[in-house]
């Protein structure tokens, strides 16, 4: 792909659309950068891009854009801005190519690249097995859909031996290309239903990241999730296929108990039957952090590991990575025990499924805070995990009446205003023993810039729980 003298729309100017601006500039290529907000709201990257050389379109994505823009050879999406926008459908009517900061990168990648996806876990994941591969001596780079996009990594000339990305949906719509070496499916089940028309989409979205894999390559699926394991059949011919499960049944990878169901083991099958097993007592460890809770962790550590693997991790960089990760926060991150009450932070649970895996997690009573921006399907699904588990339900923000219809004649609801009311309402409910658990199933932007935001709201909260002496 020719980027020097062509001109680029680039759509959409938060942290992906800034970096692609930047990789195209830097490279000779021209550049024109439409957002929907204006320049006010914006704020300072309006002026790192003027700085770079690009010219502006600001405001709205004006249809008229690609006329007035002058000649113009592709179209940067930004993940954010939905592919099915009407000045992108005359663009490809003039047979403008149109792809996503993703696609645009891998162009120019050679680095070995492992991708991960799925409703829930990716970013545990991605992260996890980054860090395998750190212990096993390779360096890596870790980024995507978390922290640095993919193409600063191509702008940075790929200083890693690895690169591990994360993937939402959204980066995988707009992909054309793009085939990384070990690709991972964790689990599909309902979000972002205010931008796909039905689950049947969603999923097909998510399956788009083995489409373009070949003989050689490895796809590691969730043999638990029925959902997911039904998509090894789009995998293509050749590419090979690895299982995880949580259950105790047999797969590629597993977790089996261990001497008198003390400690469980990962144990990995690989293809000459030879088994690596794995302890996840982390006994011995010196730096020994708990292991992130919840059965769905296990799967996300599973999963880790298979995908290490085929990228060339060691058994003991693997079990180092056991021994000392720490889950990414806002993720049932324990905050604080007061009283005897403990706060867990789950901010990044912005869908159903995500809540009834914290749900699980716990065998205590749980004063349950959600609420947020939904993301559309209702919260039903919830109703019988919410009546086994939570004592109490404290709703905020804008679906909290969506919420309450769905859940509220359950448990004891009551509706609140703000972070610091349902920390406190949950509080004085709570007794001893009790966990008061943030896990929204919500979007943040209601209330909050990000879910990152609504989680140190909360801890703020908590903190201010604490009797002063
Ligand atoms: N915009 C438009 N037109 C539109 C929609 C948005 O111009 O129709 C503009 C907005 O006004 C804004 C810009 O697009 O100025 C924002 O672009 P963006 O939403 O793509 O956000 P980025 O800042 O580029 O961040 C994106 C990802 N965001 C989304 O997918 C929504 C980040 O994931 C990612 O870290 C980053 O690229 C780097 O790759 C965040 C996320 O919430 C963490 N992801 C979702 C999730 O994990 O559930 C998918």
């Amino acid at each position: 792909m020719e980027i020097r003298g062509n001109h680029f729309l680039v759509a959409g100017l938060g942290v992906s659309g800034l970096a692609v601006t930047r990789f195209l500039t830097t490279r000779g290529g021209r550049v024109t950068v439409t957002d929907r907000r204006g320049e006010d709201e914006i704020g300072d990257a309006v002026r790192e891009i003027r700085a770079m050389g690009a010219a502006t379109a600001l405001g709205g994505h004006d249809p008229g854009i690609l006329g007035n823009a002058g000649a113009v050879s592709g179209v940067i999406l930004s993940p954010g801005v939905p592919h099915t926008l009407p000045f992108l459908a005359s663009a490809r009517d003039r047979g403008i190519e149109v792809m996503g900061e993703i696609e645009l990168a891998a162009r120019f990648i050679e680095t070995p690249l492992a991708a991960v996806t799925g409703t829930n876990g990716k970013t545990t994941t991605t992260e996890w097995i980054g860090e395998m591969l750190r212990r096993s001596g390779r360096t890596v780079f870790v980024g995507g859909n978390i922290g640095t996009p993919l193409i600063g990594f191509a702008d940075a000339g790929q200083p890693a031996g690895i690169a591990v990305v994360e993937l939402s949906s959204f980066q995988l719509d707009t992909i054309q290309r793009f085939r990384p070496n070990v690709a991972v499916l964790l689990n599909i089940t309902a979000d972002h239903l205010d931008r796909y028309p039905d689950m049947a989409a969603y999923a097909r979205s998510k399956a788009r990241i083995f489409e373009n894999q070949q003989e050689g390559d490895a796809a590691v699926l969730n043999g638990t999730d029925a959902r997911t394991a039904a998509l090894a059949e789009v995998i293509p011919a050749g590419v090979d296929r690895m299982f995880f499960r949580s259950d105790g049944s047999a797969a590629d990878a597993g977790i089996r108990s261990g001497a008198k169901n003390a400690a469980s083991l990962l144990v990995i099958r690989r293809p000459d039957g030879e088994e690596l097993t794995f302890d996840l007592s982390r006994s011995g460890a010196k730096n020994a952090a708990p292991l992130p809770p919840g059965r769905h962790n296990l799967e996300n550590l599973a999963a880790a590991a298979l995908a290490a693997l085929c990228m060339g991790a060691v058994p003991s960089g693997i079990q180092a990575a056991i021994n000392e990760f720490k889950a990414p926060d806002h993720r049932l991150t324990h905050v604080a025990t007061i009283d005897g009450v403990r706060f867990y932070d789950d901010s990044k649970a912005t869908n159903v499924d995500a809540v009834a895996r914290a749900l699980d997690a716990f065998d205590a009573p749980i004063l349950l805070i959600m609420g947020g921006r939904t993301k559309g399907g209702g919260f039903r699904t919830l109703a019988d995990a919410v009546r086994k588990k939570v004592k109490g339900l404290f709703l905020m923000g804008e679906a909290a009446d969506v919420l309450k219809g769905d859940l509220g004649d359950r448990v004891p609801t009551r509706m609140t205003e703000s972070m610091d009311e349902a920390v406190q309402e949950a509080f004085r409910t709570a007794d001893p023993g009790d966990v008061v658990l943030l896990s929204p199933a919500c979007a943040s932007f209601d209330m909050y810039a990000s879910y990152a935001q609504r989680g140190e709201d909360f801890r703020r909260c908590v903190i201010e729980q604490t009797p002063t002496l």
